[in-house]
């Protein structure tokens, strides 16, 4: 096994695997900018290395710093965590070129389902459900306005360097559609360098759903089932939930079948996310795949009892997947602890936690790197806790999370649990029918 792993990350994420690597058996090293000095991360690694200033350009985002950083404690692997490098391509062939292993996808598959437009027609050709568009980029606008017609409005445009909701346009109708094009390739073109555009129908109300798959070095991957990710705002998630109200065993098993197809027709090596639109009818389509661990996977750990960061580091090692689907034998939720203002547009709130309690109790998980006297640096992403919990039903869930949420106490900063207590009281949430537009009609006002 490996004997040192560097996790490339801060927070949360890099306490999450640290813990993994102390029950393994593996040491650790953790990077840190200026202001992560008093990180817990800094402080639970066996060895620490400053790899520059707060800016992540300039420490978590800084190949050189990081590679010189392993190099020097002799680790034999970096674990990447979400965000930061974790999907850059050029790091990951950094890394492989000075012979340490990256836990985390090759440059190649980095590339490959980067180009979102590639990558639909990649999961298209393995017999994944894709949604009606274009083959491939569009050439002119005319192309866009015949297609859209065949096809009907409203239709959608989306940026093939996109993601994450960025250079897309929705359009209602064909004398929207010349601005549309204009405004989204301009737009993907500041953002990403790149204006390649391709259509889609536009799916009203979906619910984002993913599937976690696991990958080896053999070519095999299995499934741990889905994630409901529909609670969203902005193209932020708030909260993550499994197993999904809208799905059965009949399509869970239909999902995970067709996530398998898409990650064993490209060797997808590693843990990664096969995310999908789900509409009214029950069908499913294609949307994305992360190759990345992801914020919500601890849902997945809490249903399926199965640790996603180890399965990372054995797959990254050589170790084939077991080869069996996991399905889920609890219910559980995950919200989003981010230090913002949500009665005021959720503007960060960064600043010294003056008082600090985490709840416990049965069913009760909280993935955090906060401690009471911890200054948040305002340099980085706000969210500074996941709160994880679960139960035998979806009803009990709900119970148990608002009770959870009441317990928590975070002082000197504003937060986003006042959000969750109120959700947590919602009926249109605690009915399970809800789709991705349920946050534009909620009242953020009197919480
Ligand atoms: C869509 C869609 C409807 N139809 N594609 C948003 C993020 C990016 N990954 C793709 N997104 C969407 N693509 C078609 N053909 C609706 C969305 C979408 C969305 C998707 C998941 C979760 C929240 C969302 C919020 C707005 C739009």
């Amino acid at each position: 096994m490996f004997k040192k792993i560097l996790i490339a990350n801060r927070g949360e994420i890099a306490l999450r695997v640290i813990r993994t690597c102390r029950e393994m058996g593996i040491k650790t090293v953790a990077v840190y900018s200026t202001a992560d000095k008093e990180s817990l991360h800094v402080k639970f690694a066996d060895e620490a290395v400053c790899i520059g200033k707060a800016p992540s350009s300039e420490s978590y985002l800084s190949i050189p710093s990081i590679i010189s950083a392993a190099e020097i404690t002799n680790a034999d692997a970096i674990h990447p965590g979400y965000g930061f490098l974790s999907e850059n391509a050029e790091f990951s062939s950094v890394c492989e070129e000075y012979g340490i292993k990256f836990i985390g996808a090759s440059a190649d598959m980095i590339n490959q389902m980067g180009d979102k437009a590639s990558a639909k027609a990649t999961m298209e050709k393995a017999g994944v459900p894709t949604i009606p568009g274009s083959k491939g980029l569009l050439k002119s606008v005319e192309e866009g306005k015949k297609i859209a017609k065949k096809i009907k409005y409203p239709v959608i445009i989306k940026a093939t360097a996109g993601g994450g909701g960025r250079g897309m346009r929705i359009i209602k109708k064909e004398d929207e559609f010349e601005k549309a094009w204009n405004d989204a390739r301009t737009e993907s073109k500041a953002a990403f360098g790149n204006d390649g555009m391709y259509l889609e129908k536009y799916i009203e109300e979906p619910r984002h759903i993913e599937i976690q798959i696991v990958g080896d070095s053999k070519g095999k991957a299995c499934h741990l089932s889905e994630r409901d990710c529909s609670i969203q705002r902005r193209h932020q998630k708030l909260l993550e939930e499994t197993p999904s109200p809208v799905v059965d065993k009949k399509l869970r098993d239909k999902m995970g079948k067709a996530a398998i197809a898409g990650a064993e027709a490209i060797g997808y090596e590693g843990a990664g996310t096969v995310e999908f639109l789900v509409d009214k009818h029950s069908d499913f389509y294609f949307m994305e795949m992360n190759t990345r661990i992801q914020v919500e996977h601890p849902i997945t750990e809490e249903v399926t009892d199965y640790d996603l960061i180890k399965e990372q580091i054995k797959v990254a090692y050589g170790i084939p997947v077991s080869g069996i689907n996991y399905y889920p034998n609890l219910f559980a939720m995950e919200c989003r602890i981010n230090a913002e203002d949500p009665s005021n547009d959720f503007r960060p709130s960064p600043g010294k936690i003056t008082n600090l309690h985490i709840p416990g109790g049965h069913g009760v998980r909280v993935d955090s790197h906060v401690y009471a006297g911890y200054t948040i640096p305002p340099n980085y992403d706000s969210m500074i806790a996941k709160l994880i919990v679960s139960a035998q039903t979806r009803e009990e869930v709900i119970v148990r999370m608002k009770r959870a949420l009441q317990e928590f106490v975070i002082e000197g900063i504003k937060t986003t649990i006042p959000f969750h207590i109120k959700l947590m009281d919602d009926e249109k949430f605690k009915s399970g029918k809800f789709t991705t537009a349920f946050l534009e009609s909620f009242d953020f006002s009197k919480i």
